[in-house]
């Protein structure tokens, strides 16, 4: 194969690699970016360690004490680059309208000027000598098991090294890619600066990233572009930029689904196995479902991992359809998750973490707010300030930032479950959809026909979280929980769910059954009813005892929900009153909920299937009943 040499830059092509349009890439981005460097990442142990000392020694990243955290590191970003930018992503479709109004929108010719090649008044293209100063890492990895007929590939380029590690954790990274792509393999190629290029002699930053930011993607020709941010889904570019976006457009071509759900299989004391794919939006909880300890009185009920953030779901020749998890690792929230909340994913943060904006105590280990009861005495805060709970009380400053995360390999979760990298995928017998909803929203209640499962699932509202720049605590619409990541119209992304519900109705398919649930009810005096978490089995439980045809319930305007005897209650005090507060329809509320879904259905009027007002009309008649 030629391997091409740049003037002044040597690409340094690892003989392994055959792929000779990859290469040519790799070439065009290093010679726009001016690149110091290329470097390929093999995906191995030895590189990790050598990436994660460079890291150290360049104060990125800090050594935690290894008895106590072994293996494991803090990181502290830019206190301007700390979440998901939704007002700085864009879907460049050629067409705006199937970008839709939920996503922004920039004619691809026009954001390729932006950032490739310049504008024609002359403004400089952003990417043009981003890199200068810096390395370029080519990072292949595969979303989902290598090999799998579900999975694909994508190839990021960036120029922080922080990337490549977290990647590392988060995907199948590296040489084993390049050996699924072969010699002329398909990829998502995926390019990410920080956007801080260093003039010679100029010295680095921790954190090096850019006050303007850009995460871009090109639906038609499968294509990422991330600049300014070197934050979680910002630049870990395989996550929602690839496996949701990118993927969710891929998925209505192909018909299959690519939805923001985790995945767990969960065990009965006699031994039946089912899986169950559940969307929850980001920061509400999905990773402590994924990892459930079933609760006292559960005893021989087990719940296992499979994903806790993406699925990728393909209809199988047997008429099912069957999910992988893409992703390799766990980027979850850490403050609020503790022994109580989620006992198995404090098991999984023992040693191999790479931290990012927790706190640091005295004794060279991490704490958030959450994780004990009581706080150190002492601390260093995500900024790098001291904190004591007397400085909290006075200012109100956290020691952690509320979005502050761990990055972990799934390998480490006690609860992993043993199909979790198998490639045919596990089959869904059940999809849950949630919103944290202090009002209105129902414990749980069962969809009586797929199409009203989309329907629950399309009108969807949740209150913002931590996880998005911006506000929090406003209830805003979160179809399927895919607002921040959708990569084309959402209301074709509604036909496309329809459609592949009639199409596997009509070639005599199970379908999955559709859940709506809402852990977040509060009462009058503003606190949470439901003591979730490992209480949610007994609604699980119910779900399951539905699918089996032996739970019973009661149809409502919004579904069919149990009644208080048909949740199994042992070893939980929780009265009928409870019960009716977290169950219960209220008609002047549902009333003021069905015209926030007609807000929705109007902002969504260009191509709204025509199923979701009818059932929505339903509701209304059953309300008026
Ligand atoms: O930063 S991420 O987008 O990866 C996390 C999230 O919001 O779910
Ligand atoms: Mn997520």
């Amino acid at each position: 194969m030629n391997r091409p040499v740049m003037e002044g830059l040597r690409l340094n092509v690892p003989a392994y690699v055959k792929h000779a349009r990859l290469v040519e890439w790799v070439a065009r981005i290093a010679a726009l970016t001016e690149a110091a460097e290329v470097y390929w990442c093999d995906g191995s142990e030895a590189e990790y360690q050598r990436l994660t000392e460079q890291l150290v020694a360049a104060g990125t990243l800090m050594k935690l004490d290894p008895a106590r955290r072994p293996r494991s590191f803090l990181a502290r970003s830019d206190p301007g680059d700390v979440a998901r930018v939704e007002d700085r992503t864009f879907i460049c479709s050629r067409r705006q309208e199937d970008a839709g109004p939920t996503n922004n929108w920039m004619d691809p010719a026009e954001m390729r000027a932006l950032l490739e090649t310049g504008r024609p008044d002359g403004t400089p293209a952003l990417f043009k000598g981003a890199m200068r100063g810096r390395t370029m890492y080519v990072v292949p990895f595969s979303m989902g098991p290598l090999g799998s007929h579900i999975s694909h590939i994508g190839v990021e380029l960036t120029d922080s090294p922080y990337v490549a590690v977290s990647m590392r954790v988060m995907t199948r990274m590296g040489r084993g890619a390049l050996d699924v792509l072969g010699a002329d393999g398909s990829f998502v190629p995926c390019v990410h600066t920080v956007g801080a290029p260093l003039a010679s002699g100029q010295k680095d930053v921790a954190w090096p990233c850019n006050k303007t930011k850009y995460i871009v993607h090109y639906p038609e020709t499968r294509e990422i572009w991330s600049y300014g941010s070197g934050y979680g889904g910002n630049a870990l570019l395989g996550k929602k930029c690839f496996a949701l976006r990118i993927a969710s457009t891929m998925g209505r071509d192909q018909g299959w689904l690519a939805e923001h759900m985790l995945i767990l299989g969960v065990t009965s004391p006699q031994g039946r196995k089912y899986h169950v794919a559940a969307a929850f939006p980001s920061a509400c909880g999905k990773t402590n479902f994924s990892m459930l300890v079933p609760p006292a009185g559960y005893e021989g009920w087990k719940v296992t991992t499979i994903g806790d953030d993406i699925a990728w779901i393909k209809p199988h020749a047997d008429g099912r359809l069957y999910a992988i998890n893409p992703e390799a690792g766990y980027f979850g929230v850490a403050p609020g998750t503790n022994r109580h909340t989620n006992p198995n994913c404090m098991d999984s943060l023992q040693s191999d973490v790479i931290f990012t904006n927790v706190a640091l105590t005295d004794d060279g280990d991490v704490w958030w707010e959450g994780m004990t009861d009581a706080p150190p005495a002492h601390l260093v805060d995500w900024q790098g300030k001291d904190w004591t709970p007397a400085i909290a009380r006075e200012t109100g400053a956290k020691a952690a930032h509320p979005n502050a995360r761990f990055t972990v390999a799934s390998t480490r979760n006690p609860v992993l479950d043993h199909q979790w990298d198998d490639p045919n995928g596990v089959p869904i017998d059940a999809f849950v959809f949630g919103g944290r909803r202090s009002t209105t929203v129902p414990l749980v209640a069962e969809a009586r026909s797929w199409a009203e499962g989309v329907y629950m699932a399309a009108t969807m509202g949740s209150e913002t979280t931590a996880a998005q720049a911006g506000a929090t605590g406003v209830v805003r619409r979160d179809p399927f929980a895919m607002l921040p990541f959708m990569g084309y119209h959402m209301s074709d992304y509604f036909q496309h769910w329809l459609d592949l519900g009639s199409r596997l109705e009509r070639e005599g398919a199970t379908l999955p059954r559709i859940y709506c649930v809402n852990w977040f009810r509060k009462g009058a005096d503003g606190r949470f009813v439901w003591p979730g978490y490992g209480e949610n089995m007994r609604v699980l439980e119910w779900i399951l005892g539905r699918l089996e045809g032996k739970a019973g319930g009661e149809p409502n305007a919004f579904g069919i929900s149990p009644r208080y005897d048909d949740l199994r209650w042992d070893c939980l005090p929780f009265t009928r009153e409870q019960f009716a507060s977290v169950i219960g329809i209220d008609k002047a509320a549902w009333r003021q909920e069905l015209a926030l879904h007609d807000e929705l259905f109007r902002q969504l009027a260009w191509h709204l299937p025509a199923e979701l007002p009818a059932t929505k009309a339903h509701i209304e008649e059953r309300l008026a009943a």
